[in-house]
């Protein structure tokens, strides 16, 4: 997978997840992931996203490179973009599809640039006033839209914007691919894409499913 795409393709069902989010799982965390994401793949994913990040993170550089490494081959052996949260440096050294940059880390003219324009960049999106900034910015390809519901992945989320926030960006003349994110699941999925959202994006619904492949085929659909 290269770093062209059609990115509004991509954000149907676009799973989000690093070695904390399979912390629960007995065993070795980066393994783990690996497992969860090549099923994930299997089953259907349209675009991931490595987010290393918290406290339960791999800490060591090293070996959290060597997972991305990892990451990044499983997603291009199943075609699907492969996309590196905040960290700018390691997206551009193990060439990834995409970069996703929160509004308080890298500006997206950065990453873009930083990444010679080959980087598909995403931000996020908590407020109408960024999405209007996220629209009319020519360095963001896509942007997540939330928390939609309450989220028990995120540290300090922001505030929860709920679904009708979706029909409310669409209502402002914002028609860049955006996803939805935050608390998502199998039964509010299709709500959200109803409402405008191109899809998902969700974390503990596939990290923590008890059957990962059923529930791509229902978060899919
Ligand atoms: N950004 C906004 S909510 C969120 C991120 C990374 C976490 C989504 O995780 P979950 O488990 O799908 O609520
Ligand atoms: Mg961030």
């Amino acid at each position: 997978m290269q770093a062209t795409f059609d990115v509004r393709a991509a954000m149907r069902l676009y799973f989000v997840a690093g070695s904390q989010d399979v912390a629960h799982l007995s065993g070795n965390p980066a393994d783990n992931l690996l497992k969860v994401l090549e099923q994930a793949l299997q089953a259907g994913i349209t675009c991931y996203q490595f987010r290393e990040k918290g406290a339960k993170s791999l800490q060591d550089p090293t070996a959290c490179k060597a997972l991305a490494i990892r990451c990044r081959d499983l997603c291009r052996q199943h075609n699907v973009p492969f996309v590196i949260d905040d960290n700018v440096k390691l997206a551009i050294e193990v060439g990834a599809d995409g970069i996703h940059v929160g509004q308080s880390d890298m500006s997206p003219a950065e990453a873009k640039q930083r990444s010679g324009g080959k980087c598909v960049v995403g931000t996020s999106v908590n407020t109408l006033a960024q999405g209007l900034v996220a629209q009319a910015d020519p360095h963001v390809d896509y942007f997540g839209v939330g928390p939609i519901f309450p989220t028990f992945s995120k540290e300090d989320p922001k505030p929860v914007v709920t679904p009708d926030f979706v029909t409310t960006i669409r209502q402002n003349n914002i028609d860049k691919p955006i996803v939805a994110i935050g608390g998502i699941g199998v039964d509010t999925a299709a709500m959200l894409r109803a409402k405008g959202a191109d899809g998902v994006a969700v974390i503990s619904a596939i990290a923590r499913a008890e059957d990962i492949f059923a529930t791509v085929k229902e978060l899919l659909r």
